[in-house]
């Protein structure tokens, strides 16, 4: 045996092979694993197993995903190349944003509110002193009638004042962001937050606009749409944002807040509720986009998961009604999500996905970012992603951009929020 035709092998003790041997097998199968965690990210075969089993309408294949062309972002309606930030904030910055509200969230009416703050309750010594606690009610009122966003927010006692904040679109309900801190839930980490020196601050949508299509006669709608309905109308993915920015007026006033450091945070609606708010109100200095997926952070034109015609039948009152003419025609709609993105330069972005969240198309999310890159290229031409995906629960950041997508299914938890605030760190702070 070739074992023995070596000589230091020929004297040494069997066990003292096999655990030779058996270092060596664990060394191989570290080295692979350490491989492994360095490769792009794809979905497991598991996943794929379990999401195409018995149906076929939804495409989970990649290789099924169609040939598309992306709308260019950096060429006015008139054919002009931009090249310079001059050119991108006076005019193609507009265009695109234009776009987006007549085709895909609606406009925000003119009608003219009052709105007006209310201190509800403060608690210098919230979470064991270590925060401050302010419950405040933003009242809107118009014709007599009013609606109250109900804003939570903590200060971190120890820090210097003003502090940046997180605001969260709270999607999920008020169990989430509990001020008494009796309850906790990673969705809203108040305390891992606080202990990093940021502020955090949350709503609950439905304040805003109630999750359900009833013809948009109840939430802000009712207040305020008060000339007969368009289809460019804003839905209540616009109502969402605009409630965001209800909120930030109010940071505004707060002494101990820096409001030109605002990050606002949305998972799944509420993640695209926060990339749009961040491009409608360019006062956010970062916004968060997990697991937002269509109508969100996810190229349209890949059909990738959920597409426009099913989220246009399951969510009608999301967005403006001429979003409808692209349910199953993505390829003639005049903007996808990278030019959404684009819109947020040269503030701060991330995006996140989860490994086993292919209905929110974590590829299709993360390309959205790659191909926005060229808007802040205007800013900055070192912010470099490569096209492939990164590994899983690998980080990635270039400059005003970062992305991860973390193992597991469609949720935010602090391992998110923990990435969310190392971006934040170097961008808020
Ligand atoms: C799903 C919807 C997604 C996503 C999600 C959520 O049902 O299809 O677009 O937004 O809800 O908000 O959790």
């Amino acid at each position: 045996m070739l074992y023995h035709k070596n000589k230091y092998l020929k004297k040494m003790k069997p066990e003292i092979i096999i655990n030779i041997l058996n270092t060596l097998i664990l060394a191989a199968l570290n080295l692979n694993a350490f491989s492994q965690a360095e490769t792009s990210w794809k979905p497991s075969k598991e996943t794929l197993e379990k999401l195409t089993k018995n149906q076929s309408e939804i495409n989970y294949i990649e290789d099924r995903v169609p040939d598309y062309k992306l709308p260019e972002i950096l060429v006015t309606h008139e054919g002009k190349k931009v090249d310079n930030t001059k050119m991108w904030e006076r005019s193609r910055r507009e265009e695109i944003l234009e776009l987006f509200r007549t085709n895909v969230y609606g406009r925000v009416p003119s009608t003219p509110y009052t709105r007006s703050f209310k201190l509800i309750n403060e608690d210098k010594n919230a979470m064991n002193g270590e925060a401050t606690l302010r419950q405040v009610d933003i009242t809107i009122e118009r014709g007599g009638r009013s609606l109250n966003i109900h804003l939570t927010l903590f200060v971190p006692n120890k820090a210097v004042k003003p502090v940046p904040a997180f605001l969260l679109i709270d999607n999920r309900g008020p169990e989430n962001t509990d001020p008494e801190r009796k309850v906790k839930s990673e969705f809203w980490p108040a305390e891992e937050v606080i202990s990093r020196g940021y502020a955090i601050a949350a709503f609950s949508n439905s304040d805003v606009d109630p999750d359900n299509f009833d013809d948009f006669k109840n939430g802000i709608h009712g207040l305020l749409d008060i000339v007969e309905r368009q289809p460019d109308s804003w839905g209540t993915i616009a109502a969402w944002a605009w409630g965001a920015s209800r909120c930030l007026d109010y940071f505004e006033t707060d002494k101990d807040i820096d409001s030109k450091k605002v990050a606002v945070v949305g998972h799944s609606r509420g993640g695209k509720t926060a990339l749009w708010a961040a491009a409608e109100d360019q006062r956010f200095a970062m916004a968060v986009s997990n697991e937002s997926g269509c109508g969100g952070a996810a190229l349209a034109r890949r059909k990738y998961g959920e597409t426009v015609a099913r989220i246009n039948n399951a969510f009608p009152h999301w967005f403006c009604m001429n979003y409808r003419k692209w349910s199953n025609n993505e390829d003639s709609m005049p903007v996808d999500m990278h030019m959404l993105m684009a819109l947020i330069a040269p503030r701060a972005l991330y995006v996140s996905s989860a490994s086993d969240d292919l209905w929110a198309d974590p590829r299709g999310s993360y390309l959205s970012l790659y191909y926005s890159l060229s808007a802040f290229h205007l800013y900055d031409s070192k912010t470099v992603l490569s096209e492939k995906m990164p590994p899983l629960n690998k980080q990635v950041i270039s400059g005003k951009v970062a992305y991860h997508i973390r193992d597991g299914s469609h949720n935010m938890l602090l391992k998110d929020w923990n990435w969310f605030m190392d971006f934040g760190d170097t961008i808020l702070k």
